[in-house]
């Protein structure tokens, strides 16, 4: 199961971050699936296809008319796993709340954070951090004492839905800033994190995408960036400026691909106001939420090399994952991203890293493959992913205030493009 896992994502990723001249976008896509020795046979790893998963001997495939098309040519046997798929989100969906039940989308998020800074004026602060291509806004809470004065106190960041498709990481952070708000008065734990930080949550840091995702195609991935090839969207996380575009296995020069970087580093409003808002804190630690996988994971995402700090990396990301565990059972595994699961540069968590070596976790929420709902996940489940999170949240607080840091990791670390080195496959994932 796991060494298939791995399988599977290092196939899912070379595919990704391969794909180069995608078709058209893929709105009407469907889901189908290849064996993966026709696709490994086709070659169709670098033929640009939106990829979901590997799984049971097969490759899960978003694909437009134009993929289909192509497939066909090829005489590519596929299965159309779209209705089999359907029936799982389904059930994850009811009318209330909305066509997207009790998810948030960019307004449902804003009148969330609007009520909680009403409801706890000394201690939550909403920030405007920016200003969408779409004029939507970027909106931070600031959960702390005193929120309205800036005391410069150590600094911890929640961040959610880099990609629009992952709706679930929306709701972990945005629940988790209600927690701490609500728990102030009663709990004396929350009340000493919140009196001694500013906790900085960012529930949608592509609202643009989201709103695409929720109303026009659910599978959309980047914001919506208008390219110069008439295609949209650059993968906000390809857009950081630490080893932006540092090769084309991490990210995509091609406009088309569902992992491209960009025209420049932090050419998007959406990553040039999360860098605003962090070049004014004291970072002590971030966590960027993602779907799917349940997996916990740190720099390097540029290279397969061992970050300055990995062995503090891996002591508090298998704190993590111990305490996510301990929750609900479920079990998250933790490793160097680019080892662990695929090689990507110019992502959130490298750029927060190489600040001053903050830690940085990208988790990749459940559930652990498509074939339990993949982007989909039950709103029922919303709450228990929550809490199983929530552990692990407090916790990086905790040892953010009491861990200063001081280390220019770009002073260390020369982002060199040489032949990357064999992934060190027998330590990828770890439990
Ligand atoms: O590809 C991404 O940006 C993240 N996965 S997702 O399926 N949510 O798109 C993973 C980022 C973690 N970093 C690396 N794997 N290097
Ligand atoms: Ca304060
Ligand atoms: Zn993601």
């Amino acid at each position: 199961m796991l060494w298939m896992r791995r399988i599977a994502l290092v196939l899912a990723a070379l595919a990704l971050a391969g794909a180069g001249a995608a078709g058209p976008e893929g709105e009407d896509g469907l889901i189908v699936s290849v064996a993966v020795r026709d696709f490994a046979s086709a070659r169709l790893r670098r033929a640009g296809l939106d990829l979901l998963m590997e799984k049971g001997g097969r490759v899960y495939i978003v694909a437009s008319p134009g993929d289909l098309a192509a497939l066909n040519a090829r005489r590519i046997p596929f299965t159309d796993e779209t209705l089999r798929l359907r029936q799982a989100s389904l059930r994850g969906l009811s009318a209330a709340g909305g066509i997207n039940g009790a998810f948030h989308d960019a307004l449902e998020t804003e009148a969330e954070l609007r009520a909680l800074e009403a409801g706890y004026p000394e201690l939550a602060s909403v920030r405007e951090i920016g200003q969408t291509l779409e004029k939507r806004k970027i909106l931070a809470l600031k959960i702390s004492d005193n929120a309205a004065s800036d005391e410069r106190e150590p600094a911890l960041l929640f961040v959610g839905c880099h990609h629009a498709r992952e709706w679930i990481s929306v709701e972990v952070p945005l629940l988790f800033g209600r927690y701490l708000l609500q728990s102030y008065a009663t709990d004396p734990a929350v009340r000493a994190l919140v009196d001694e930080s500013e906790v900085w949550i960012v529930p949608i840091a592509n609202p643009d995408g989201l709103e695409y995702s929720v109303r026009v195609y659910r599978y959309w991935r980047k914001n919506r960036r208008a390219n110069a090839d008439r295609t949209f969207g650059v993968d906000i996380n390809r857009n950081y400026g630490y080893a932006w575009g540092f090769d084309d296995v991490g990210s995509s020069g091609q406009p088309a691909s569902e992992v491209y970087r960009g025209t420049a580093a932090f050419s998007e409003p959406e990553t040039a106001a999360i860098r605003a808002l962090v070049l004014g804190l004291d970072l002590r630690a971030m966590i960027s939420f993602h779907s799917f996988g349940q997996d916990i994971l740190f720099p390097w995402g540029f290279t397969t090399q061992a970050a300055p700090t990995d062995a503090e990396l891996r002591t508090v990301g298998r704190a993590m994952a111990g305490l996510i565990e301990g929750v609900n059972g479920r079990p998250y595994l933790f490793g160097e991203a680019s080892s662990a699961l695929y090689l990507t540069n110019g992502d959130t968590v490298d750029w927060t890293y190489s600040l001053a070596g903050a830690p940085s976790y990208t988790i990749e929420l459940p559930p652990v493959d498509i074939d339990h709902g993949g982007f989909f996940n039950d709103e029922a489940a919303i709450g228990a992913i929550f809490e199983e999170n929530r552990p692990a949240m407090l916790y990086l607080i905790r040892y953010g205030i009491d861990h200063p840091r001081s280390l220019d990791i770009r002073r260390l670390v020369r982002p060199k493009r040489s032949a990357p080195g064999p992934a060190r496959r027998s330590q990828r994932i770890q439990r």
